[in-house]
């Protein structure tokens, strides 16, 4: 992973890059300061939950003998996707529209061993009394059509400044080692421009999915029966 992002760049339409890099031209020079102080409550808030993650970790490394978590990957969502994605979502281009729609601004991913661990770890961070859940959307229990899985929290958490206390929004995707590996390599195919994505090719996507989604389960069943999980 690139340091500001889950994934790498996509090839974008030439088009739309020059269109929303005049656009960002103009808004940065408008708000360009406070762009940036935005963006970094965000990486703070990014920060505050990542930590949380890494603390946890430790700590059920001692009662469970093995770490749950394989690793923790954050990014800040760059600007160029902040407008593609208020424009997608027809919201004005401003930093009080940023704030208000959108919720991935500050992303943390969370890659665990088991997918019991999933729920464990969200459990355990939506039990502390500085996080407050916004939203979830469990695509384990209800994979998305093509068979993405993973746990998504949207939840917000304070950082506390020199002078002043915000409460950021924060978006925590949760998923074992083999819903990421199919998430990255959907994500790879999906953004190859040259090849076009057949249905077929889609079906067989679907059934590596539920393949993934079948070693997960017995893992978790081995997991269990050799006292790999926390009871
Ligand atoms: P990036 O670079 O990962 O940030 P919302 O954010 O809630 O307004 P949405 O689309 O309902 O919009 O969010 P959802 O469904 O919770 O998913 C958003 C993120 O989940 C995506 O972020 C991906 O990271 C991941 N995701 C969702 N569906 C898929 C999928 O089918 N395949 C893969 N590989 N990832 C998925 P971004 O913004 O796409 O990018």
């Amino acid at each position: 992973m690139s340091e500001n992002t889950f994934y790498p760049e996509n090839p974008s339409d030439s088009r739309l890059e020059t269109l929303l890099s005049t656009e960002m031209l103009q808004w940065a020079k408008v708000n360009g300061s406070d762009f940036a102080r935005l963006m970094a409550y965000y990486k703070c808030a990014m920060m505050e939950v990542e930590t949380k993650f890494n603390v946890l970790n430790t700590e059920y490394s001692l009662k469970l003998d093995r770490n749950p978590i394989s690793s923790v990957k954050a990014r800040l969502k760059k600007p160029y996707s902040i407008i593609e994605k208020l424009r997608r979502m027809d919201k004005e281009i401003s930093l009080s529209s940023l704030e208000e729609n959108l919720s991935d601004v500050a992303g943390v991913r969370v890659i665990c061993a088991f997918q019991s661990d999933v729920y464990m770890l969200a459990d355990a961070l939506l039990k502390q009394d500085d996080v407050t859940l916004v939203r979830k959307k469990d695509y384990i229990q209800n994979p998305k059509p093509n068979g993405y899985r993973s746990l998504h929290l949207i939840v917000t958490v304070p950082i506390f400044l020199a002078h002043e206390k915000k409460v950021m929004r924060v978006e925590v995707q949760l998923r074992t080692i083999s819903m990421d590996s199919w998430a990255s390599l959907e994500h790879q195919m999906r953004y190859k421009k040259d090849t076009s994505f057949t249905d077929e090719m889609a079906q067989e996507l679907l059934r590596c999915a539920m393949l993934s989604a079948e070693l997960d389960a017995r893992m978790d069943k081995l997991g269990k029966q050799t006292g790999c999980h926390y009871m």
